[in-house]
């Protein structure tokens, strides 16, 4: 009989210890291109100032000449007639009419230019276009009315848009 001693042969099971080595090690991003949205944001700023002057410019052509006598009586005259079309003034008040064009002169009937005629009166304003004057109006010592006319473009005087009305009161 033999004997079989058995060793146990518990090979101690090596767990083989698998550290991991490449731990968190700093996940940090990339940061070689932070400076392209600063671009950006200074190309916008850039395009924004010089759309804002663009259209700044067009609409002050727009709008015409600035009133240069905030004292004076504004009266605009454009291609579409004269704004207001009508004026009160007192028997014999003298008062100060700042004629403005609203228009430019790439206007090829008058090129811009207006006119405020009344002939009873001997009243014969021009302004160029884009511009503005301040004239002075004596009215008469009478009451009455009076039409005032643009002789230069859209038809001539005969044009009801080219006209306004003054009424001299008591
Ligand atoms: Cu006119």
């Amino acid at each position: 009989m033999t004997r079989r001693s058995r060793t146990a042969r518990f090979a101690g099971q090596q767990v083989p210890a698998h550290r991991e080595t490449a731990g968190p090690a700093g996940h940090s991003p990339s940061r070689a291109s932070s400076s392209r949205p600063l671009r950006l944001a200074a190309f916008a700023l850039i395009a924004l100032a010089v759309g804002g002057v663009a259209i700044g410019l067009v609409v002050s052509r727009l709008q015409g000449p600035a009133a240069t006598d905030i004292t004076a009586v504004q009266v605009h005259a454009s291609m579409g007639g004269f704004d207001p079309p009508a004026l009160t003034v007192k028997a014999g008040q003298t008062v100060k009419v700042e004629l403005s064009s609203m228009d430019t002169s790439m206007h090829s009937d008058g090129g811009g230019w207006h006119q405020f005629a009344i002939d009873e009166l001997g009243i014969d304003w021009k302004v160029g276009p884009l511009s503005s004057e301040v004239f002075e109006l004596t009215a008469p010592a009478t009451p009455g009315t009076f039409t005032w006319y643009c002789d230069i473009c859209c038809g001539g005087k005969e044009n009801p848009s080219m006209q306004g009305k003054l009424t001299v009161t008591a």
